[in-house]
């Protein structure tokens, strides 16, 4: 008998600037990504989303694959300017219907949406009108936007999540300047993530004021921390890491606050994140009806007496990451032991069920969706055929892990692999594949079934047993 609850919603995932392509066509206004992967020295290569997997043109052809594959569900993103080319005011009616298009096709095959409304591409005319997550004025602006969704797509969605792992739009956007702004101000980085919070606090109670028939939650990143040695000093290390990484991003849309001690610390040191009056009942109020979390890998962690910047490896040479950390606080070391990717990732499942586990003991039996977890690869190619047996391996595993957390309790409701097909990543490009289906780009992006392809089919008509 498998573990897996017998309507568990087998998916896999993607994200719009990173699959859709299409990146000026009918009417669509540019993204902060649009314009931030075209300067100098941002991403790998000067690789960017232009055309990406081009599915906007051919989500028919996709849609169709994830139907043979068997998915119960899709989990994908809306990119903000195609609805709302300067974010707010005129509608793009075109791009509307492209999701719209999207969603009824998922449905003709059965297949449930889940709506990501934040993937990280912000309409660049927020950045430059009011300076994107900085301006409380964004707070109305991405309610409209909400709620336009919710209005042209609440008929027929039933599972939404406003935001995606915040720690990494607004750490890597205002922190380390690694993604767009590029702005590198601790202080300034706390206060946008408050924006942040705000936003999906009244995106939430939009949806239930207007009555949409459904659920809705957030989507957070997970990496377990570890100390590296059970030296007291490690282990407050890793305690400090573990409440920045972790209950900072899950607190607030879980308990509806940030963690007591560490809000008094931000507060005291850096005078921020600056409360403005409704802002504490607002994330009081708007509980999430589920979290999403997204697991790759577990971090160690240890005492920082040296190590100050953030560097890391994005050209897939294994071992040419170096450690990041922040001085006097914490840093991220290397497992003498551990299994790595060539991105110098852990591969560590046991991570998995730990760290629904930890959801579970923090915050009570939340209902859990498993919204990312993926093996990236540069994936080899014999006789035409793309034999990404790693990728078996380590969903395998990570699929083992999700049944261990079911046995012990945990409300885990669906898993989606990220991705569904090989897609753009941020900051590694093209050469970091991640799918079960392989784009040709030197055959006019023709679609490949990789043999994670046939295998992961077996998983879902088995239900979790293969
Ligand atoms: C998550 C993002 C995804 C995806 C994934 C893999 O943080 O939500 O969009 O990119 O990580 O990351 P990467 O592409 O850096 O390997």
């Amino acid at each position: 008998m498998s573990v897996f609850p017998k309507d568990f919603l087998w998916g896999a995932a993607t994200a719009s600037y990173q699959v859709e392509g299409a990146h000026d066509a009918d009417g669509k206004g540019l993204s902060n990504w649009d314009v931030y992967s075209h300067l100098p020295g941002t991403t790998y290569m000067g690789t960017n989303g232009d055309v990406a997997a081009d599915h906007y043109h051919r989500f028919k052809e996709d849609v169709a694959l994830m139907a043979e594959l068997g998915m119960k569900s899709y989990r994908f993103s809306v990119s903000w300017p195609r609805l709302f080319p300067k974010g707010r005011g005129e509608v793009n009616e075109a791009g509307v219907k492209f999701y719209s298009d999207l969603i009824d096709e998922l449905l003709k095959y059965g297949i449930e949406p889940m709506l990501t409304m934040y993937h990280w591409d912000l309409p660049q005319a927020l950045q430059d009108e009011i300076g994107g997550w900085e301006s409380r004025e964004i707070i109305d602006a991405f309610e409209g936007y909400a709620r336009l969704l919710y209005e042209r797509y609440g008929d027929r969605v039933k599972l939404w999540a406003t935001f995606n792992e915040t720690i990494v739009f607004t750490g890597l956007g205002y922190l380390t300047g690694m993604h767009p702004p590029g702005v590198k101000d601790p202080k300034r980085a706390i206060q946008a993530c408050h924006h942040v919070f705000i936003a999906h606090a009244r995106a939430v109670e939009t949806f239930r004021k207007m009555g949409v028939q459904g659920q809705i939650g957030f989507v957070n990143v997970l990496q377990p921390n570890d100390p590296i040695t059970n030296s007291a000093e490690d282990v407050k290390a890793c305690e400090l890491a573990e409440a920045c990484f972790t209950h900072w991003f899950y607190d607030p849309v879980l308990k509806g606050e940030y963690p007591a001690e560490l809000l008094a610390m931000a507060q005291t040191a850096l005078g921020v994140p600056v409360f403005a009056p409704g802002d504490a009942e607002l994330m009081k109020n708007n509980i999430c009806d589920f979290i999403g979390v997204n697991y790759y890998k577990r971090e160690m962690i240890a005492a920082n007496y040296d190590v100050d910047g953030f560097e890391m490896n994005t050209s897939g040479q294994k071992g040419s990451g170096k450690e990041l950390g922040w001085k006097g606080l914490f840093k991220l070391v290397r497992n003498p032991n551990g299994r790595y990717t060539d991105w110098d990732w852990e591969i560590y499942p046991e991570g998995l069920t730990d760290a629904i586990m930890r959801i579970n003991k923090r915050y009570g039996n939340v209902p859990i969706y498993i919204t990312e977890n993926g093996l990236g690869a540069k994936d080899p190619i014999v006789n035409g055929e793309v034999l990404d047996q790693p990728r078996i391996d380590y969903l395998r595993e990570h699929i083992q892990a999700t049944g261990e957390a079911i046995k012990l309790g945990a409300d885990v409701r669906g898993y989606y692999p990220w991705s569904f097909i090989d897609l753009l990543s941020w900051l590694n490009g093209y050469q970091k594949q991640y799918g079960f289906v392989y784009i040709d780009q030197e055959n006019n992006l023709a679609r490949k079934k990789k043999l994670s392809f046939g295998w992961y089919q077996k998983v879902i008509s088995s239900n979790g047993e293969e």
